[in-house]
């Protein structure tokens, strides 16, 4: 098709403006997105450059090394710092692709906060060159790729920025497409999964999908920047939704004395009823977020969407509170918590309301806390100078009285019933009964 924006070859020639070179991505943050993104497209022949704040993570980077833990990522990172298609900088390049993979974390009051989104812009602005995409990965409330097009168009008035709804030729190209990966997944997913790709112009959204295509497995779906950005925000508030529900059947169980595990495999049997799993809440950096983003964006309406947030957000203090009872139960026995992390078999503690039952239970009955977590080798910060120590299953089953099942990593699955014989048990996961 006949791209309305002005191709980097054209302006070369044409325009007299040098053109953005071919075939080199500059993926703005290294974090559980921006990293393996990286070294993917570097696999799939692209020349990239991986940018971070953070001269350690650039280091590490630039050694093969890998900073978090992912599953495939350090041989993929390895192959592409040993071949010489990936090399990571605190310097924004010049680069026909431009991706921003920042935090985008929660503000004041839930609001969003697009801070890093809006420095990453300025440090691509003074680079950009005719021809370039920018794409937003992060995250972010409606209206961030249009945010991000209006600082690059300040800062660059000799450039042609695409407008929202607009249709004439534009010098760049700027889109947005939410990454949907499932951490533990993350490689595989980037490849497989479906990609939804926004465009400011449905020009810009033809030149994001360019790139995309090139390694994405999946279908390459274009729409507005618009739809785009609520469509992430959506999905993430839709499990959000759905957990709450769970969650909230499990406090109306304890209530009126069901099992609430038993009334949901059995009401699963409907056909058109899938009930989620109930937990200790809802943790990590994107569903226990996100949908405080739709919230933001329209505070009147969202009211269910709120709710299922404040819903996950008091499963904790539940579960908290189930625990105290426990701890009086058993005056002088100790409890051993299962896992930290905010799912299992991963080792990010973000958000993470195990973590968070853990701490409020430390700053009382820190002495009396065994903590289980085989993705940690020492306790986190908040839980350090407590009382609260971190001990193997084994060593916490030798004297623990109540055993807390707050994270279902396979490392625990193998627990028996006569593991756990004569103690207060309290299975926040339902992992026992699988
Ligand atoms: N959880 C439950 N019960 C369930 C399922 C999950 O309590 O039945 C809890 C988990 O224990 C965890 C939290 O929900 O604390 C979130 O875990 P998750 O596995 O549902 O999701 P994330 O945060 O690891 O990844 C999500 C995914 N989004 C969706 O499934 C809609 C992923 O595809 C996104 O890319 C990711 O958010 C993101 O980065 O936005």
């Amino acid at each position: 098709m006949n791209a309305p924006f002005k191709t980097a070859a054209a302006l070369g020639s044409d325009a007299g403006k040098q053109p953005a070179p071919d075939h080199q991505v500059a993926v703005i943050g290294l974090g559980y997105i921006g990293l393996p993104t990286a070294a993917l497209l570097a696999s799939y022949g692209w020349s990239v450059c991986g940018v971070d704040v953070s001269q350690k993570v650039v280091d590490t980077v630039n050694a093969g090394g890998v900073h978090i833990e992912e599953r495939d990522l350090d041989a993929l990172v390895r192959d592409a710092i040993t071949a010489k298609t990936l090399v990571a900088t605190t310097e924004v390049p010049t680069a026909s692709f431009y991706m921003i993979a920042v935090p985008t974390p929660l503000g004041e009051g839930n609001a969003p906060d697009i801070s890093y989104v809006e420095a990453a812009a300025r440090a691509i602005a003074p680079k950009i060159l005719p021809g370039a995409c920018v794409i937003v990965e992060s995250t972010s409330p409606v209206g961030t790729t249009e945010r991000v097009a209006a600082i690059i168009a300040e800062a660059r008035p000799d450039l042609t920025v695409p407008r929202g709804g607009g249709t004439e030729e534009a010098d760049i190209a700027l889109a947005y497409c939410p990454e949907r990966v499932l951490p533990g997944r993350i490689v595989n997913e980037l490849v497989h999964n479906d990609r939804v790709i926004g465009g400011v112009t449905p020009a810009c959204a033809e030149r994001a999908a360019a790139l995309y295509t090139s390694f994405v497995k999946g279908d390459c779906l274009t729409t507005t920047a618009r739809v785009a950005e609520t469509v992430k925000l959506v999905e993430n508030s839709f499990r959000d939704v759905n957990i709450a529900f769970a969650n909230e059947l499990s406090m109306i169980a304890d209530t009126i004395g069901v099992d609430v595990w038993e009334v949901i495999r059995l009401a699963n049997r409907h056909p058109r009823v899938n009930i989620l799993q109930p937990g200790p809440g809802v943790g990590g950096h994107c569903i226990a977020v996100d949908p405080w983003f739709l919230v933001a964006g329209a505070p009147e309406s969202a009211r269910l969407v709120r709710t299922a947030r404040e819903v996950n957000d008091h499963k904790a203090v539940h579960t908290e509170n189930k625990i105290r009872a426990l701890l009086e139960a058993a005056p002088q026995g100790e409890v051993a918590l299962l896992g930290l992390a905010f799912k299992p078999d991963i080792d990010d503690f973000r958000e993470s309301p195990a973590l968070e039952i853990a701490e409020a239970l430390a700053e009382t009955h820190g002495e009396r806390i065994l903590v289980v977590e085989p993705f940690a080798e020492d306790l986190p910060t908040c839980l350090a100078g407590t009382g609260a120590r971190l001990v193997t299953l084994d060593a916490a089953l030798r004297t623990a009285e109540i055993v807390v099942v707050l994270v279902d990593h396979t490392a625990f699955k193998h627990l028996a019933p006569e593991d756990l014989a004569g103690r207060l048990v309290f299975d926040t996961r339902g992992m026992l009964r699988r």
